[in-house]
């Protein structure tokens, strides 16, 4: 039997093959997936895995291993072949008879959420290189914290055309060039093949030149010569620049039509053409059968990086106990106790001596406090700096090679900024918050999707929320962002009303380990509305009874953030004329609508007349104020003029508010 030659005589080739197959295999028996990507870099990943992967099988989240990102998440079956034969738990031979089956570890795009191993959700091509790079940059930063005995490891990509292609990646290359993130290493799979046909009909850049100009060093090496890679990542490891090591590939290789062609990117090969495959790799066994002597040789490539764990472990362990216990606190993403009463203490302050600031400010205020207390906290800003307020006087911004620092000047890359932010958080070590507009977040977006489903706990600070920035005018004013991020799952998105709430925003923000956060920050000033200081965080259910009605209440207004003042104001126009209205401030509309039944409903009340004021569109607030409610916000794009003209053009005013519930109630 062929199962009983001895493992030493196990080639690159059976290895690679092994791979091949079981990607073959999955794909056929899924009737769906991307057999060409696992095909074309098994080569690559074969050398990477058994000759240079600081790995463990046997766990696959030791901190100080190497970081392997599959940017391109179609090739999925070769992430979950690798995982298998290197025998992570869990990765059984059913898992990927299972491949992309409902409850299985082997969805259709990798999930760091559904499988050991994966490092970051890929699919979104593009996200993956970008998201390597916040990895890469932690990296350096917690090795300049705590040195080489334990932060010592390198982050390697393997990316495709595609990924190459997506704006996103310029923005990555250029950032990780800039900060010489040597220990980032980028595998890009050159096939020149995409989805349509040949890379020609839509592209000729030299991606070679264009690493090159962003400050990488790049070279070019057959992708299916297992020497060739191996010494280009041998000296890759060296350089003192991130390195971009473009393998010419073949996709589907070994197909004997489809290979070298389109054919062989997303669909089965079919039985006839699967079998010339088998039979152009000599791979004579059944379907996800692996013959012992390779399934022996990549058990071996699983255990490769077992003692590098052990001597690490045992660096650790002689440490002294409260540095030891720091670290395994910052890697395992567990808050430091001194964070609550830090806030609670500034809130206190802020009651004695109110404060009446932008929200930026505000939020300027609690980081001076929360930065000393949460030491993971990891700033930055996309060029906005002095407008996001994101730089406290004790923040050291990082530099090219100087990485000890917890501000990160990110550029103009909002979308490179929040893909590195996922990286930096998935690393582990460091909690990322960067800023921009918050118009900006379109441009931000599909990474801060990827943080939401992927459960990644990243803080966006996006200030300047509204047609309350004034004269900048439309394109700057946010009217549809606020509804766009509270209808994304799993993101949260704050919008204070003042210097209180965005302690308490800031403080829900970061309590938070399993997803991203957006503070939505005004530019202007705002009046300090909360009276009452003290622990409890009134913005934990997403909105409070902020002012009680004078007697029993005939309408309720509902308002977040820069409006709440407004709807203030109205309320006491309407008590001088004996109409008792009560006022809930809202500074987490998505919160609140994810209380159970009872804790919305004593919120909401039973006032006859219900009213929200938001400078913005309408969209959500009708789960508040049902669809006979009276909405004062905005009903389509602002304009450009001082704001305080702006909001009497577009009748946001207690004046509008007041002459609206009057009507209502006179009907
Ligand atoms: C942002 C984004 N746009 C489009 C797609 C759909 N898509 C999946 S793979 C692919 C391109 C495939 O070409 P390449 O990256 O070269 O991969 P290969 O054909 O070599 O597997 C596209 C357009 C995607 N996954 N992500």
């Amino acid at each position: 039997m062929l199962n009983t030659v001895s493992a030493d005589r196990v080639t690159h080739s059976d290895l690679a093959n092994a791979v091949r197959a079981l990607a073959m295999d999955a794909v056929e028996q899924a009737k769906s997936g991307h057999p060409g990507l696992p095909m074309g870099a098994a080569d690559i990943a074969t050398v990477l895995f058994t000759k240079f992967l600081k790995y463990d099988a046997a766990d696959p989240t030791w901190p100080d291993r190497d970081r392997f990102v599959l940017s391109a998440g179609h090739g999925s079956m070769l992430l979950y072949a690798l995982l298998h034969l290197t025998g992570v738990k869990g990765m059984t031979i059913e898992e990927l008879k299972n491949f992309r089956k409902l409850g299985s570890k082997t969805p259709g795009h990798p999930e760091n959420f559904e499988t050991p191993g994966v490092e970051t959700t890929t699919g979104p091509l593009g996200q993956g290189i970008a998201t390597a790079v916040g990895m890469a940059l932690a990296e350096r930063m917690l090795n300049a914290e705590y040195g080489n005995d334990l932060v010592d490891h390198y982050t390697y990509v393997l990316a495709s055309d595609g990924d190459l292609m997506e704006g996103i990646s310029h923005e990555a290359i250029a950032l990780a060039g800039h900060l010489k993130l040597n220990r980032l290493i980028v595998l890009f799979d050159d096939n020149g093949i995409s989805i349509d046909g040949p890379l020609s009909l839509a592209d000729s850049v030299d991606q070679v030149k264009r690493f090159q100009a962003c400050g990488w060093n790049a070279v070019r090496v057959d992708g299916h010569d297992p020497k060739a890679i191996q010494r280009a990542i041998s000296r890759a490891q060296k350089s003192d620049k991130p390195t971009l090591i473009a393998c010419k590939t073949t996709i589907g290789f070994g197909a004997p039509k489809k290979a070298g062609t389109s054919k062989a990117h997303g669909e089965p090969l079919g039985a006839e053409e699967l079998a010339g495959a088998k039979a152009a790799l000599a791979w004579t066994y059944a379907p996800f059968e692996i013959p012992d002597n390779i399934r022996d040789a990549w058990a071996k490539a699983g255990k490769k990086g077992r003692r590098h764990r052990k001597a690490w472990t045992d660096r650790l362990k002689a440490l002294p106990q409260d540095k030891r216990a720091e670290f395994e606190r910052r890697v395992k993403g567990v808050r430091p106790k001194a964070l609550a009463e830090a806030i609670a203490t500034l809130k206190d302050k802020l009651i004695a001596e109110p404060q009446n600031v932008a929200t930026r400010k505000a939020s300027e205020i609690a980081l001076e406090v929360i930065t000393e207390a949460v030491p993971e906290l990891v700033l930055g800003s996309a060029d906005l700096t002095p407008s996001n307020n994101t730089k406290t006087k004790n923040l050291n911004a990082i530099s090219p090679g100087s990485y000890a620092g917890r501000y990160i000047h990110y550029g103009i890359r909002e979308h490179g900024m929040a893909a590195a932010m996922n990286g930096i958080a998935l690393h582990g070590g460091y909690v990322p918050a960067g800023a921009t507009f918050l118009v900006f977040t379109d441009y931000a977006r599909p990474a801060m999707r990827i943080a939401a489903l992927a459960g990644i706990p990243a803080v966006y600070v996006m200030t300047h929320d509204s047609i309350g920035l004034g004269e900048d005018g439309p394109t700057h004013q946010p009217v549809e962002h606020l509804a766009a991020l509270r209808c994304m799952p799993k993101m949260r998105v704050f919008r204070p009303a003042d210097a209180i709430e965005t302690a308490e925003a800031w403080q829900l923000a970061l309590e938070r380990t399993d997803g991203p956060t957006t503070l939505a920050l005004t530019r202007q000033n705002l009046p300090q509305v909360r009276k009452e200081g003290g622990a409890k965080n009134l913005s934990a259910t997403g909105a409070y009874e902020l002012s009680p009605a004078q007697g029993k209440a005939r309408a309720t207004i509902f308002a977040s953030g820069s409006e709440v003042e407004i709807a203030l104001a109205a309320q006491k126009l309407l008590a001088e004329q004996s109409f008792a209205v009560r006022v809930v401030s809202v500074p987490s509309l998505d919160l609140f609508l994810a209380q159970p039944e009872k804790v919305r409903e004593a919120i909401i009340g039973d006032a006859p007349i219900k009213v929200a004021i938001e400078a913005a569109v309408r969209f959500g607030w009708d789960s508040v104020i049902g669809p006979d409610g009276i909405f004062v916000g905005m009903h389509g794009f602002g304009a450009s003029a001082p704001y305080k003209d702006l909001y009497k053009h577009f009748g946001i005013t207690a004046e509008a508010v007041v002459e609206k519930v009057l009507r209502t109630h006179n009907l």
